[in-house]
């Protein structure tokens, strides 16, 4: 099994958490980003998507998307679950999860790729070219702050993001709060349950062995 990795950008980094976490060793391959490797055409073969990270299986399947890359090395190692428990864990975390990457991951990439010369019409991740965008950079600096208050009120109540269990919803979650510094947002003051809960996680093993 091979992970299609760059280290450096926060998609990958949360699926090498989550591998540091369930403790497995898996393979790595370095895409080069600088020299745009993820659009040519050996990779883009390999994954239509045009992004990372990406797995090769034992039988030399490709999985990408962090979804499918989680859900299929979840399977395979059980042990340490980070998707859930049971049904209901499962699907407060795939909800969690999934609120944390559409309004937090993609809010701060909304920022960072509709102002970075660097992705001048390439708003979007993938194979297609997209113009960026002032009114949509914009939108997503104001996305980030309702991110962070709305899981600070989550944060509030539970101990972690989607309960009482660290999961892939923490990884994602904190992954955005890291995220967003590269666009000049920190967690708010007054987020005191999201900035406690930050603190709390960062301290961990796997997380400090992803910086
Ligand atoms: N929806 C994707 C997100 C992956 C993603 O956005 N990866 C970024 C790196 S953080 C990427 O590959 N960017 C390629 C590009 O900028 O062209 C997933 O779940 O895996």
């Amino acid at each position: 099994m091979k992970l299609y990795d760059f280290p450096q950008a926060p998609n990958p980094r949360r699926v090498n958490i989550f591998i540091a976490e369930k403790g497995i060793e898996i393979e790595r391959v370095i895409v080069d980003f600088a020299a745009g490797e993820h659009r040519q055409d050996a990779y883009r073969a390999m994954n239509p998507a045009c992004d990372v990270p990406m797995l090769e299986t034992d039988k030399g399947i490709y999985i990408s998307q962090i979804r499918g890359i989680t859900r299929y090395l979840e399977e395979i190692y059980p042990d340490t679950p980070l998707l859930g428990r049971d049904a209901t864990e499962k699907g407060l975390v795939e909800m969690w999860e999934h609120l944390a990457f559409m309004n937090g991951i993609l809010a701060v990439a909304g920022v960072l790729r509709n102002t970075s010369k660097g992705f001048v019409d390439r708003a979007l991740v993938g194979p297609h070219g997209y113009p960026q965008s002032t009114e949509l950079a914009t939108r997503g600096a104001t996305q980030i702050q309702n991110f962070f208050t709305d899981f600070d009120q989550q944060l509030a109540n539970n101990q972690y993001v989607a309960g009482d269990a660290y999961s892939m919803a923490d990884i994602t979650t904190l992954v955005t709060c890291d995220f967003a510094k590269w666009v000049k947002a920190e967690i708010p003051k007054e987020c005191t349950h999201l900035r406690a809960w930050h603190a709390k996680v960062s301290e961990r093993a796997a997380v400090k062995a992803n910086p």
